[in-house]
């Protein structure tokens, strides 16, 4: 059935570069699609039949798109906040047998439903500030039947009415049986037909640190993804410069995230493959580091941007992603359009989604109406959330 939505502000993004606004825009929908998108005096003849709907003004913007959270697991983590406050770095709680670990005993001990209910809660609060499109990692499980069970878990979420990507990230953590990093990687690589043929699988992720695992490990998982015909991506450079960019660069990556080590060499790498840089402030902030990643130089070189909540119970710990459009600018110093497109179409790049991001001919339709006037509004204030109403593949 074919909708006109009439009398919004577009924001349609159209372009490499600008908001794209249109004044006294229109869309026309058709299902899941967005068939025409323009001013309302443009309006082709194919809208009649249509039926209106009634937008009121409000500014429209694309979908929000979050490209890299852990959003499935069990148990909890805010000890860590407190053990921080007093001192303690993420490595020295890692080392000590909190951060992942503890995560992964936690997600172990829960049942799928269990695990469901909790990341339901959780999409429901990123549903609330206009998500359309998720990304989900596994890498709490650690071992075959639990990695399993969260990305199952992960596909549930679709039920909540929003599209949903999920990421393997078995090369999280040595899981603490294990004392032979090089044999689990082995297991890791083992599991990723099963996965792929159960069809949970839509990109294969890593973390490159000298906590976890080497470039020459995550690049053994890397062959692994490219043998099955999967897409990488990686984080990458949030410790430690461990040239984890530069490799996953060579692998065609979607998306190499975080980034605060990132060097020059890294940065030309990323440029030369497409890769998209995910930028995650919130763990920057919870984390509360000091060094900044590379932003004036990735802008130079044309490598897109996009910004995620990262949204996990160490470092992230954050559901809101109008904090991370206002902390993109205030911490990173994105512009405000940088900051949506990193939230809606470089957002979609980072997942290799082509079809959603912009209001547009072609496009998803998947779109947020917005009470406010402008929408540099939407990064400028933060702990307030002026979302009208979330339109969903045409369905509001
Ligand atoms: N980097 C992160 O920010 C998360 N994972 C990763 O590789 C943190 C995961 C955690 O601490 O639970
Ligand atoms: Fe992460």
């Amino acid at each position: 059935m074919k909708r006109l939505w009439r009398n919004g502000r577009l924001v349609t993004l159209a372009g490499e570069r600008g908001w794209g606004l249109v004044e006294q825009g229109a869309l026309l929908t058709q299902g899941e699609r967005i068939l025409w998108a323009g001013p309302l005096q443009d309006l082709p003849p194919d809208a009649r039949g249509a039926e209106p709907v009634e937008l009121d003004g409000a500014l429209v913007t694309p979908g929000l798109v979050d490209c890299h959270t852990h959003l499935v697991y069990g148990g909890d983590r805010t000890n860590e906040f407190e053990q921080r406050l007093l001192g303690a770095s993420y490595a020295d709680i890692a080392r000590a047998g909190g951060g992942i670990r503890s995560t992964v005993a936690a997600t172990r001990a829960a049942s799928e439903d269990q695990l469901f209910a909790s990341a339901a809660r959780r999409a429901r609060a990123l549903i609330a500030e206009g998500v359309t499109t998720l990304e989900v990692k596994s890498g709490y499980g650690l071992d075959a039947g639990t990695e399993a069970r969260m990305l199952r878990a992960a596909r549930r979420l679709a039920t909540l009415g929003l599209d949903v990507h999920t990421s393997f990230l078995g090369a999280h953590a040595l899981p603490p049986e294990a004392s032979d990093a090089d044999a689990y990687i082995a297991s890791v690589c083992a599991q990723l037909p099963a996965l792929q043929a159960e069809g949970l699988v839509d990109a294969v992720d890593a973390f490159c640190e000298h906590l976890a695992f080497s470039p020459a490990q995550v690049a053994r998982v890397f062959d692994a993804a490219r043998a099955l015909g999967l897409p990488v991506k990686l984080h990458a450079e949030q410790l430690s410069n461990q040239h984890g960019a530069r490799l996953a660069a060579g692998y065609g990556a979607l998306s190499v995230d975080h980034l605060e080590h990132l060097d020059a060499e890294g940065i030309d790498a990323l440029a030369a493959a497409g890769t998209v840089a995910v930028l995650l402030p919130g763990a920057f902030y919870a984390l509360r580091e000091t060094r900044l990643p590379p932003v004036d130089a990735l802008r130079e070189a044309g490598v897109p941007l996009a910004l995620a909540t990262d949204h996990n119970p160490g470092t992230s710990p954050t559901l809101s992603p109008l904090l991370m459009l206002n902390m993109g600018c205030v911490l990173f110093r994105l512009t405000p359009e940088e900051a949506l497109r990193g939230l809606t179409v470089n957002g979609a790049r980072a997942l290799g989604l082509a079809d959603r991001g912009r209001l547009a001919a072609g496009q998803r339709a998947d779109f947020c109406l917005w009470d406010v006037q402008h929408p540099r509004e939407l990064a400028a204030s933060f702990g307030h959330n002026p979302l009208r109403q979330r339109i969903f593949a045409g369905m509001a």
